[in-house]
């Protein structure tokens, strides 16, 4: 039997690091299971083989180079994976193993990328800079809604909630995730109708908006409707990167059609949530970056969300350092990673105007925050409601207490008085 366990490993550059939160079944030692994880993810299985020969042991064997309690790391040979083939590297280092009878709980912790794989991808097409270049909004957070409800408007109606967003201020509005090609909203009747009323208000208001269709779907027809977007004059795509999956997010990447990529993680916390268990939003996270979405949805700190402070901590689990502000380091998605543009953190859920000075408290103005009831619940409606978005986030870049801002203004003053806390 090849025997993965060697404390004294030093992982080469070239090699990849997946850290575990590894739990053994009853009556299964640490390293038992450490064994197992190493070899069910790589040349391994259950017993001994016969096929197994030195050359693929030397060449290709992972090293369980560190165990402290339950937390291990894994140093994979970087040959093992397919460069630019995420779903086969997530099938190796997050497939097999977590359905081993010998472990209670598995949790894919943190992922580090050999710069052989990091190459293979793309990476964010604009990230950042190339979005605040678009938007033409050089420092300040950006700020956003998504159009309520979820899904039951027709186009026309749709557009109208995108344009009284715009027109109150917000620099982006966004189609929800279980939005798509409805049998009251079709696709391309929406895209067209929103894009008109985008061109209108930019030329009312002279600002630069955004609107960022929900293209996910089977992944020809995402590509085929994000081609649509491109071809009608659009600027966005907005994907559901875990219902698509791996696969489907590379495909819209590589297409390279020239939009912004949105990534919303619907379904991340049937991986995330349970700290035990699964695949932590940080690993999530840095694979988004690696393949190339430009904005990414975080977790809203003080939002709706069930675990929203963990959650977003957890982008830097063992990283909580790297995603406060005031820290040196900064968030995984900011990071320098040899050419790999970083990615606009997005905070949404459950936010409204009270509760923007702490999203940007804990993230810094590099955000974007949008707020879906947050907007359309404002008690004088969907414009009343951007414009106190807009206040609230005017007051929190300039250091003004809220509530003292809220006396100057009525729609930030309404605001508050519906939603206190
Ligand atoms: C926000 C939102 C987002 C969540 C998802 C929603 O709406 O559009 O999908 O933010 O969570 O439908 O809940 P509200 P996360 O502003 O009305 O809450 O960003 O954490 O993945
Ligand atoms: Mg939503």
């Amino acid at each position: 039997m090849l025997e993965y366990i060697d404390k004294k490993y030093k992982p080469g550059k070239d090699e990849l690091v997946a850290e575990y939160h590894a739990e053994p079944a009853y009556n299964v030692s640490m390293e038992q299971a450490c064994e197992q994880i190493a070899g069910e993810s790589s040349i391994g299985t259950w017993t001994d083989i016969c096929t197994m020969n030195e050359k693929i042991a030397k060449e290709l064997k992972p090293h369980v180079f560190s165990i402290d309690g339950n937390e291990i790391k894994i140093a994979y040979p970087a040959e093992l994976f397919e460069a630019g083939n995420m779903p086969q590297i997530y099938s190796a280092i997050a497939g097999n193993i977590f359905g081993m009878g010998i472990l209670k709980n598995l949790r894919l912790q943190d992922i580090s990328f050999p710069k052989s794989i990091v190459k293979s991808f793309d990476g964010p097409a604009f990230g950042i800079d190339g979005v605040r270049r678009i938007l033409k909004i050089k420092k300040r957070p950006l700020v956003g809604t998504i159009v309520k409800p979820k899904v039951g408007l027709n186009p026309k109606q749709h557009a109208a909630v995108c344009y009284e967003a715009w027109f109150g201020g917000l620099d982006i509005v966004k189609d929800d995730e279980n939005l798509t090609s409805m049998v009251f909203n079709k696709f391309e009747d929406r895209i067209t109708e929103t894009l008109k009323m985008k061109e209108k208000v930019e030329i009312e208001t002279g600002q630069k908006k955004a609107y960022m269709p929900n293209v996910t779907a089977e992944t020809n027809e995402m590509l085929r409707r994000a081609q649509y977007v491109k071809k009608i004059g659009g600027t966005y795509a907005m994907v559901d990167i875990l219902t698509v999956g791996w696969s489907g997010l590379q495909t819209l990447r590589k297409a390279n059609l020239g939009l912004v990529i949105h990534a919303h993680r619907a379904m991340h916390a049937a991986l995330t949530a349970n700290p035990n268990h699964g695949i932590s939003m940080l690993a999530l996270a840095k694979t988004a970056r690696l393949i190339g979405v430009d904005q990414l949805h975080i977790g809203a700190i003080v939002g709706k969300m069930k675990g929203a402070v963990a959650e977003v901590k957890n982008i830097g689990e063992d990283i909580e350092h790297k995603m406060i502000k005031g820290s040196k380091k900064q968030h995984v998605l900011e990071q320098d990673w040899n050419g790999i543009k970083p990615v606009f953190p997005v905070c949404s859920g459950g936010l409204h105007p009270g509760k923007v000075a702490a999203v940007i408290e804990a993230i810094g103005s590099n955000v974007i925050i949008q707020a879906g009831g947050g907007v359309h619940g404002h008690p004088d409606g969907t414009r009343y409601g951007a414009k106190a978005m807009m206040q609230a986030v005017d007051a929190a870049v300039h250091g003004i207490e809220l509530k003292k801002y809220a006396e100057r203004f009525i729609e930030l003053n309404k605001a508050l008085k519906k939603w206190p806390g």
